[in-house]
């Protein structure tokens, strides 16, 4: 088997819930060691947290978790401290993202980790940076999108600010974290020297949400926005506003109703109406007279027409379901795609070809579907595996550290550590 390109790097895994963990399951898909350290009392948050199975860890952990092993240790003890000192001493990347200032209680202050390991890369992940006013709060996912932008740039303009149900906070800040690690290792290959790597959500979120700040600027400038739907017959404020459906760059698009939406409530397509291809696009939905009529053969002079121009698509798309509909378009190079649930999603054939969606064997559940790497290599392909179970590694690294068997039992006697 072709080693994997992290092999040999060894990650302490400090993390919970999803942010941190999302990171280092990647850092453990694609070769490192990554050790989760967990609490004994029942581990990470998410091993009980909306399960399916009683008494069986839930999808929620075995979903961000896999290929990693699991040493259940309470480190606020002084033995437990002792134990991360050692491996933080032979480790290269520590991960965390406890509630702020969590780790300086613990006694794991930058300063130490610094001291007895200046190799080792510390990711740290926060609500806020270092520099916020709210640097001190606790985040969840959706405090983030708030906190980011993407709650009052989503949804529809009559109605609240909304939050995906993309994890923009949770784990695409550990994807930005993972981003900044292997930066890090790479620039540790040139100085010799680690560094602490921060990543705030509401950073995170806002490097996603670099289209709507662009906008804010366009707005300050002209006054309007063209491309939302609230341009032209509509009234703009001083930021910008939520904009529906609408594309978020110069090629205009909207969900579009396919047959059996009334009962179907993923029966839509996302349709753009792309401005080079706009030719093709009217023979396309049965308007070949628009084509180079004036009045609609420019992006400009299709404006204030937008949605009675979707409505007639819409016309056009009510005899056919969303595949067919998609069919029909791509051989005429629109720029679609229909909306798929997530029962569609779990079952696309495709997907599981790719290894976007994979079936693993888990431990006292058997298999069950999670996510494989989005990212495709030519060199090496990634097994995803299994969870470790709640400390199913603990005897394991205390031996690998130099502990003896009398050692390891007492450990387990004063309830310092669980697992086998
Ligand atoms: N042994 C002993 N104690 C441990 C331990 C271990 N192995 N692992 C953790 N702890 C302790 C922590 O030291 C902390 O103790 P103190 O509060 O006494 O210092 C305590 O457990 C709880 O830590 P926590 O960070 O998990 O706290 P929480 O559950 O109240 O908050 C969260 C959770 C996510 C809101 C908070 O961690 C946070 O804001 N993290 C940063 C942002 C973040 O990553 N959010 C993502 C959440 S979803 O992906």
């Amino acid at each position: 088997m072709t080693e994997l390109p992290l092999s040999g790097i060894k990650v302490i895994d400090f993390t919970g819930v999803q942010a941190g963990p999302a990171c280092t399951q990647m850092l453990a898909w694609y070769g490192a060691d990554v050790l989760k350290v967990e609490r004994p009392g029942g581990g990470d948050v998410t091993r009980k947290q909306l399960r399916d199975i009683p008494d069986v860890d839930a999808l929620y952990f075995t979903m961000l978790n896999s290929n990693k092993r699991s040493l259940a240790i309470d480190t606020k003890s002084p033995e437990g401290l002792e134990v991360m000192e050692k491996l933080i001493r032979d480790a290269d990347v520590l991960v965390e993202n406890f509630a702020p200032g969590a780790l300086d209680r613990m006694g794991l202050s930058w300063e130490t980790l610094q001291k007895w390991n200046p190799r080792l890369i510390f990711g740290s992940v926060k609500g806020f940076n270092d520099d916020s006013t709210w640097n001190d709060l606790k985040v969840y996912e959706n405090v983030a999108q708030c906190a980011g932008g993407a709650a009052s740039t989503t949804g529809f303009w009559d109605g609240p600010p909304t939050v995906s149900g993309a994890a923009l906070g949770d784990s695409n800040t550990g994807m930005h974290l993972l981003i900044g690690i292997l930066t890090a290792l790479i620039q540790r290959d040139k100085t010799g020297k680690g560094q602490k790597v921060s990543a705030s959500m509401q950073d995170a979120v806002l490097n996603l949400c670099r289209v709507k700040l662009r906008d804010q600027q366009r707005l300050e400038a002209v006054g309007y926005l063209e491309e939302y739907p609230q341009y032209p017959h509509g009234e703009f404020g001083d930021t910008v506003p939520r904009g529906g459906n609408a594309g978020g760059g110069g090629q205009p698009g909207w969900v579009l109703k396919c047959k059996g939406w009334e009962t179907d409530p993923n029966a839509y397509i996302y349709f753009t109406i792309q401005e080079q291809n706009w030719v093709r696009t009217a023979e396309a939905i049965g308007h070949p007279e628009w084509a180079e009529d004036p009045a609609y053969n420019t992006a400009k002079a299709r404006q204030d027409k937008i949605f009675e121009i979707f409505g007639e698509i819409e016309k056009w798309l009510a005899d056919k379901t969303k595949y067919e509909a998609v069919d029909i378009l791509r051989k005429w190079e629109v720029p679609c795609a229909p909306v798929m649930s997530m029962k569609e999603l779990a079952n696309d054939p495709s997907l599981r070809k790719s290894g976007s969606i994979v079936e693993v064997d888990q431990k006292g559940r058997g298999s069950f579907l999670t996510v494989g790497s989005p990212v495709k290599f030519s060199a090496f392909q990634p097994e995803i595996k299994g969870a470790p179970l709640l400390g199913e590694h603990t005897d394991e690294v205390l031996a690998g550290l130099g502990y003896d068997a009398d050692q390891i039992e007492d450990f387990h006697r004063k309830k310092i550590v669980v697992g086998s």
